[in-house]
């Protein structure tokens, strides 16, 4: 086992990483910016190396300060929780050549999952169901043309190097397909670097489902189930839950087959996700992998018992899963809320000094947050502040259980967007699990021609 971790990350995250590190015994090593110098990812780690000035490009996202943060300290591992450097085949590259172990998949299987067509390709192959599309990128307007008419409108034009819905373009009719494909191979190339795109039939009010996956170095892989993340906005997710209502033991258990199977066809290990959309029957189709941890698996950890980031610790020193498939149980249902600093009617971000920091515990309750009575928000990073995570005996438990808690939740000095979840948690299709991924726009201020949902982020 390690005897040092470098956590890559700041906030919540950090902290969690740390809380599996310290019950597995491991020392741990924060990194931090200017900005972050009195956060508490530094004051519970066992050492601390400042990496650079408050701007993410200068610190979180510095693959040199980080190896060498990782190298002064002699930590044998980094682990990079999510966004920032998580999904980086490059900073897995450059571990690996520095012999520190990077808490994650193998760099090959990063970049196979991080091009989005190819990732299309292997899982096509591995038997994950799809939807129509093309074999890998389109480069001409005559292909995506003839494509596009096989497929049958509305289309979506994605970019390879895209995720997280940066650089989409959605085609309704063969009149726009041209315009919108230079449009996105112009977007792609200028966030991304690589124009590249690809296209598939466009659902139009799918649910998002992903299934959690774990696999270790002896080719044992494991499902841990679904979350359904439909309640979300510009790419961003509001609220997940596990399980879904629109997914029985049954599918769980064959779609969970699928997904197992074709993570070991890639040779997939540590934790992953695999998402998909589903339509309003029910048929699932892969949109993509995550390589990394993500925000919402404590909704996953309720339900199962199982504490993700210790498995991809244990996984990543090389150590065998200690559970079968058929020893992961499923108990109750979680439901977790982001909670934002920002306006819950405009989204404007709402940095600054925490006066009051109050969430209320009690049975079913977890917040994972490095939020705090005076801490300062600074404006340089996301605006999650906490994860308000609960587990009930069945969706009304837990639904009645997060609005009692967000009800007592007393912050003060900056805005949050706890009164959009409580609206949220009483609409009556969300309480009846009538939800898709355009479910937030009745929310929303007067829609706008140009709401950028559709476009790139
Ligand atoms: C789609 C789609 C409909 N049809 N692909 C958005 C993020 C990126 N990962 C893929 N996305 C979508 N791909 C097809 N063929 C709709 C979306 C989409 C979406 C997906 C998940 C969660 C929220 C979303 C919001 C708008 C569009």
């Amino acid at each position: 086992m390690f005897k040092k971790i470098l956590v890559a990350n700041r906030g919540e995250i950090a902290l969690r990483v740390m809380f599996a590190c310290r019950e597995l015994g491991i020392k741990t090593v924060a990194v931090y910016s200017e900005a972050d110098e009195n956060s508490l990812h530094v004051r519970f780690a066992d050492e601390d190396i400042c990496i650079g000035p408050a701007r993410s490009a200068d610190s979180y996202l510095n693959v040199p300060a980080i190896i060498s943060a990782a190298e002064i300290t002699g930590a044998d591992a980094i682990h990079p929780g999510y966004g920032f450097l998580s999904e980086s085949a490059y900073l897995a590259e450059v571990c690996e050549a520095c012999h520190i172990r990077f808490i994650g998949p193998d760099q090959s299987v990063i970049r196979l999952l991080g091009d989005k067509a190819k990732a299309r390709r292997a899982m096509k192959k591995a038997g994950v169901p799809m939807l129509p599309g093309s074999e890998g990128p389109v480069d001409s307007e005559e292909r995506a043309q003839k494509l596009a008419r096989e497929i049958g409108y509305p289309v979506i034009i994605k970019a390879v190097a895209g995720g997280g819905g940066r650089g989409m373009r959605v085609v309704k009719a063969p009149g726009e397909l041209g315009h919108a494909l230079r449009t996105a191979q112009r977007e792609a190339e200028a966030a991304f670097g690589v124009g590249d795109v690809y296209v598939e039939k466009y659902l139009e009010a799918p649910r998002h489902i992903e299934f959690q996956i774990l696999g270790d170095h002896h080719g044992n892989v494991v499902h841990l189930g679904e979350r359904e993340c439909s309640i979300q906005r510009r790419h961003q997710k509001l609220l997940e839950e596990s399980p879904s209502v629109a997914v029985s033991d049954k599918v769980r258990r064959r779609m969970g087959g699928v997904v197992a199977d074709a993570a070991r066809a890639v040779q997939y290990t540590n934790a992953g996700t695999f998402e998909f959309l589903m339509d309003d029957k029910g048929n699932f189709y892969f949109m993509e992998v995550n390589t990394r941890v993500q925000v919402e698996h404590p909704v996953t950890e309720l339900v199962t018992g199982i504490d993700i980031v210790k498995e991809q610790i244990r996984i990543a020193a090389g150590e065998r899963l200690s559970f079968k498939q058929g020893e992961v149980t499923f108990s109750g249902h979680a439901l977790e809320c982001r909670v934002n600093a920002e306006d819950p009617v405009t989204f404007v971000p709402s940095p600054g000094v925490i006066r009051a920091f109050s969430v209320p515990g009690g049975p079913g309750v977890r917040v994972d947050t490095a939020a705090h009575a005076e801490a300062t928000i600074p404006p340089y990073y996301d605006s999650m502040i906490a994860k308000i995570i609960v587990h009930g005996r069945d969706r009304q438990e837990s639904i009645a259980r997060m609005k009692r808690v967000l009800e007592m939740s007393v912050i003060e000095g900056i805005k949050t967007i706890i009164p959009l979840h409580l609206k949220i948690l009483n609409d009556p299709d969300f309480v009846a699990g009538r939800i898709h991924t355009h479910f937030m726009e009745r929310f929303m201020p007067a829609p706008k021609e140009s709401a950028p949902a559709e476009k790139s982020a």
